[in-house]
């Protein structure tokens, strides 16, 4: 559980009371200036640790004054400034290096160096779990972190490259897989979970990369004030001459393709594309792609374009046929494939009836609807190929025994969001953010208050919000909203979004988590649409479209146009898309629960690493420097639980251990008893407890454990330690000197 495992060597780091106990900080105050004392740096310091509002006052206090981090005890809140500041220089870097948690003032980097020297010294990997809703900042601050070991960490001769390609694979990714959205300019639209690897020495060796549910409808619809993928507007602006020529972008101007306007809002003050195109370039030369697949990387974002721009039209007898010659042109080209297949593939679908196969016209419609398929399959799979490319860039060459490296995972994900029109994406989103929470509930706020009630230690409960039940609601066995949705997915005949929606109101009318128009009567205060479904999330109400669930949960592409992409001579295309797969003839799983079974995953991997936790904080949703919404921060805060958690930490005890690992560490300090004693454990320490002069309200013991209040009480036993040893080293000396 979270920082309850004290390594000694650590013990400034976790320290969540040393105010409330005093005198440990004293020493430290003077490396943190007067500015950074504003208000409380660690909640625990609150004197009105109750009060919400003393809460915000403070983080209200610290944000004015451009303190953006504080803590609660090992947990970092951090506020978005929106404005760059100024503490993120190579010089801060170096003041964070080894240096305790605790000598100066809260920052993501001493975050992350606390959870480097954890690795070091407990050899225990560790992740780093970022949440917040969209625009919170999460991004941000990852990136932050990786900067912070590429920089601190120590080198070896061959791992500058691993250290330049972890930093560089942050703009790939970033070019196509982030947008602007309407709540933040460079939205994450998928998520990603890192491991930075590093060798016995503490050296960065290597890294890899997951990736989770890439909101490919994007690529085909956005939302008016939405862009495209970034990568799009990058190569129109950026792009050099002879290349747009090749890839037959000879209009520079995103206007002229239907793909990049859907959102009217081609251009944004704060993104600069002709610059992001240069560092794109530039990574993916860093990261080891070579000229060709860099050649048919951008062949594939102009395959989309063009794809956007083919249109059909009706002739008398109502076939469906292409309209736009040249484009259907440079995509023959680009894909490598004979022009006459792909019009063919375009516009007509092959069935296959009692062995034989036949061939029959689209409507315009479902033509229109083929090709956006099309389009979203090509750059979703090219997405996928392009993280296992940077991930065997990435994976270390020399042999490593497993035992010799270690890792510290980042967590990043899309942030909890709502749109006026929230659809399939946005519930998977908030979905993956339940999940999220629910693993914070677990770690902290659940597991630490049981460990009191079966050691039977008397505690007085703190009573949270657990976010299970919306979680079970998503994804439980036969009857979660997933589940709903797979099954009618299956259904063949009527099966629409619509009976989807009924579906849902049998099965589910009446939980406390899920409303509809029917089930709401008219009492309800915001309006449900008939076409909606609402979820009461952990972090407030969304309305769910369920318009288009079903075809994107069934993700499905034609048969006949994946047999034309099989034999594309775009060398990315057909390894994204392998004629194994046509022989196949088991239905794929549906997009929701890949996700819920990826998601699953993720929380094992998570689980067996010690967490840390960076809590997000969007402060106005006008992206506005200094704009700080009283109204939208305490939303946040009591939905992230900080309240809660404060007051777990606050009423609990800093550090907990097995009677045994207790005793074998400390009983030399008593050597009259020890190594002749014959008792139980529990007698064992507490004799131990009393020989170190422990005073009944710094410790309690449960049945299997010691749990000890304050960190200062193990310091002072710590130091003993440290002073016998030395003792013991001096008089080894002397004695030899001696001879
Ligand atoms: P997110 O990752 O949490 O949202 P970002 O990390 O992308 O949010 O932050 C959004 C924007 O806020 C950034 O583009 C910066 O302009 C600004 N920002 C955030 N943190 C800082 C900081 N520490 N210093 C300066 N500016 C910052 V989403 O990906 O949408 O959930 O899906
Ligand atoms: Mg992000």
């Amino acid at each position: 559980s979270l920082s309850l495992s004290l390594n000694p060597l650590q013990k400034h780091t976790s320290s969540n009371e040393v105010g409330v106990e005093g005198g440990v900080r004293l020493v430290m105050e003077s490396a943190i200036s007067a500015r950074d004392r504003v208000g409380v740096q660690d909640f625990l310091l609150l004197e009105n640790y109750n009060s919400e509002a003393a809460f915000i006052e403070n983080l209200r206090r610290r944000y004015r004054e451009g303190l953006i981090y504080t803590y609660i005890g090992s947990v970092l809140v951090s506020v978005n400034p929106y404005r760059e500041l100024e503490i993120y220089s190579k010089q801060n870097m170096e003041r964070h290096r080894g240096v305790n948690f605790y000598e100066i003032s809260p920052h993501i980097f001493a975050l992350a160096n606390n959870s480097y020297r954890a690795l070091r010294t407990e050899r225990r990997d560790q992740c780093i779990l970022l949440s917040g809703e969209s625009g919170a900042g999460k991004t941000e601050a990852s990136k932050k972190i990786l900067q912070y070991y590429t920089h601190i960490c120590p080198t070896r001769n061959n791992t500058h490259t691993i250290r330049e390609r972890l930093l560089q694979s942050n703009p790939v990714l970033e070019a196509f897989g982030n947008a602007k959205t309407l709540r933040n300019d460079n939205s994450s639209r998928f998520g990603k979970y890192m491991d930075i690897q590093f060798d016995y020495k503490g050296a960065p060796i290597g890294g890899h990369i997951l990736n989770y549910l890439l909101e490919k409808s994007r690529v085909a619809h956005q939302n008016h004030g939405e862009r495209n993928f970034h990568i799009f507007y990058q190569l129109l602006e950026g792009g050099e001459e002879p290349l747009l020529k090749r890839l037959g972008l000879e209009k520079t101007n995103p206007q002229h393709y239907h793909y990049l306007v859907k959102g009217k809002c081609p251009r944004v003050s704060s993104i600069n594309d002709k610059n992001g195109w240069k560092v794109v370039r530039n990574a993916l030369t860093i990261i080891g792609f070579n000229e060709d697949e860099i050649q048919e990387l951008m062949e594939i974002v102009a395959i989309v374009l063009h794809l956007g721009n083919i249109q059909f039209g009706e002739d008398e007898e109502g076939e469906t046929h292409i309209t736009t010659g040249p484009q259907l042109q440079y995509l023959s080209q680009l894909l490598g494939v004979d022009g006459s297949v792909l019009k063919e593939a375009l516009t007509h679908k092959k069935i296959v009836a009692k062995g034989e196969e036949m061939i029959s016209p689209l409507s315009l419609e479902q033509a229109l609807s083929a090709r956006d398929s099309l389009a979203k399959a090509i750059y979703g799979r090219a997405f996928t190929w392009l993280v296992q490319k940077l991930n065997q860039s990435l994976a270390f060459k020399v042999y490593y025994s497993s035992k010799c490296s270690s890792i510290i995972g980042l967590l990043d994900v899309y942030g909890f969001e709502v749109f006026q029109h929230n659809s399939f994406e946005q519930f998977c989103i908030n979905y993956c953010n339940e999940k999220l929470q629910q693993l914070f509930v677990e770690l902290t706020l659940k597991s630490e208050q049981e460990d009191y009630e079966t050691e039977g230690v008397r505690w007085e409960r703190v009573e949270y919000f657990n976010n299970k039940i919306i979680c079970d609601l998503v994804e439980e066995k036969h009857k979660g909203i997933i589940a709903v949705l797979d099954e009618e997915c299956l259904r063949r005949g009527d099966a629409s979004d619509i009976t989807f929606l009924e579906k849902l109101e049998d099965s589910l009318g009446g939980h406390a988590h899920f409303v509809t128009h029917k089930m709401a009567n008219g009492k309800i205060r915001k309006a449900i649409g008939r076409e909606e479904f609402r979820l009461v999330h952990y972090a407030g109400e969304v309305n769910y479209n369920v318009s288009g669930f079903l075809d994107k949960n069934n993700d499905l592409l034609c048969r006949h146009l994946k047999e034309v992409l099989c034999q594309s001579g775009n060398h990315i295309v057909s390894q994204c898309f392998h004629a194994d797969e046509l022989m196949d003839q088991r239905r794929p799983e549906t997009a929701a629960t890949e996700f819920k079974l990826s998601l699953a995953k993720l929380m094992e991997i998570l689980m067996s690493k010690e967490p840390l936790y960076v809590r997000c904080i969007k402060p106005n949703d006008a992206k506005q420097p200094g704009g700080f919404d009283e109204v939208l921060v305490r939303h946040q805060v009591k939905y992230l639980g900080l309240m809660e958690y404060l007051r777990v930490r606050r009423a609990g005890f800093a550090y907990r251990r097995n009677f045994e690992v207790f005793l074998e560490r400390y009983k030399s300090l008593c050597p009259d008893t020890w190594p002749n004693w014959r008792g139980t454990l529990p007698e064992g320490v507490a004799t131990l407890v009393k020989h170190l002069n422990y005073k009944p309200e710094e410790y309690k013991l449960g049945r299997s454990k010691i749990f000890i209040r304050f960190p200062r009480t193990l310091f002072v036993t710590e130091d003993a330690l440290e002073a016998k040893k030395q003792t013991i080293a001096v008089t080894l000396q002397t004695s030899w000197r001696g001879y």
